[in-house]
């Protein structure tokens, strides 16, 4: 079955094969009915490829996955990294944002990804962002965060420094990985560019300021936007979108499952008039949609720590379809 997600969200994802061609058809979102079962690996190639977790790609190849929102939960990142057979210094992974919080171990979660080097590259989300700003003073952490491990690290400092060094959006190939999407408007040279200036803004002196508050960017894109109201829009949907309207703009309260949404709302991804269609996006953020794939989007949120999974996609991957692979997320999911 290649049902739309029940209300009700976010949900665990299902723990076997996705059946082929679900991909193919939309409007259909997220990852099918659940089925249960032990089976994590989701091969789109069919039964008998990769019992390594590797593709039939001989062991020796170099594999590049993109890893969904981990918030913390260590434990299930190591189980993944063992399931795919990570090598530092041999395969890539990027990390599609929100490394930490409502997880119990976002402390070890930002000491392993520092210490990858190229091997791991992550993109920025809005809890990594709600970290930083909580450091550096200019926002309060709330009553379900959970990275006051990091905030008390003896090495906090260095911890937050490769953090705040991260970027929002990374081009690898014909994917580009962003947290939560792009607006319609953007095309994806367009969105790399806008990414540099945040990133640039973020790092410099003014960061401060717009990490203390995104959210009350404009919604809208417009080319006439002053370079401040540009420089938080682009920030806040990077980080931050699911649904627009039909004029494309940003609707920051709806989080639920796409068949949830209001008529006059969409996925940003399949909003008439996107530009980025020609890459494929590459997403976490959304848990409730959970694991979507079609050729221009690829999201791969699949609520580790609401007691879903933790997934990885593979980027290099051959032509015979999509190879997701995931294991169980936390076992006693923090307060919604
Ligand atoms: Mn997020």
């Amino acid at each position: 079955m290649c049902a739309a997600p029940r209300p009700g969200a976010p949900r665990a994802s299902p723990g076997s094969a996705i059946p082929r061609g679900c991909r193919l058809r939309a409007p259909v979102y997220g990852s099918g009915a659940p089925t249960g079962g032990g089976a994590a690996r989701r091969d789109m190639r069919g039964p008998g490829a990769a019992r390594s977790g590797r593709g039939d790609h001989p062991e020796s190849d170099v594999a590049t996955y993109a890893i969904g929102d981990i918030q913390g939960c260590h434990d299930s990142l190591l189980a993944l990294l063992e399931r795919i057979d990570y090598r530092r210094g041999r395969d890539r992974l990027l990390l599609a944002g929100d490394l930490v919080n409502r997880g119990p171990r976002s402390v070890d979660v930002l000491r392993w990804a520092r210490d990858q080097g190229d091997s791991v590259e992550a993109v920025l989300g809005n809890h990594d962002l709600h970290l930083l700003g909580c450091a550096a003073g200019v926002r309060r952490a709330r009553r379900h965060d959970t990275f006051q491990d990091v905030l008390a690290a003896p090495d906090r400092e260095e911890l937050l420094a490769w953090l705040r060094a991260r970027p929002l959006v990374v081009r690898e190939g014909s994917a580009l990985l962003v947290h939560a999407g792009l607006l319609p408007p953007w095309t994806a040279a367009q969105a790399e560019e806008l990414a540099r200036e945040v990133e640039a803004e973020l790092r410099g002196p003014r960061g401060a300021a717009l990490l203390a508050d995104w959210s009350g960017a404009p919604r809208a894109w417009r080319g006439d936007l002053a370079p401040a109201e540009r420089r938080a829009l682009a920030l806040s949907a990077m980080v931050s979108i699911r649904c627009v309207d039909r004029a494309g703009a940003m609707e920051p309260a709806f989080k639920g499952p796409p068949g949830d949404a209001p008529p006059e709302l969409v996925p940003w991804f399949d909003h008439p008039g996107r530009r980025s269609r020609d890459v494929r996006v590459v997403v976490g953020h959304w848990a409730a949609l959970g694991l979507h794939l079609a050729a221009d989007v690829a999201a791969i949120d699949t609520g580790c720590v609401w007691g879903g999974r933790l997934s990885a996609l593979r980027l290099d991957g051959g032509a015979g379809g999509d190879e997701v692979i995931d294991v169980p997320g936390l076992a006693v999911p923090p307060p919604a």
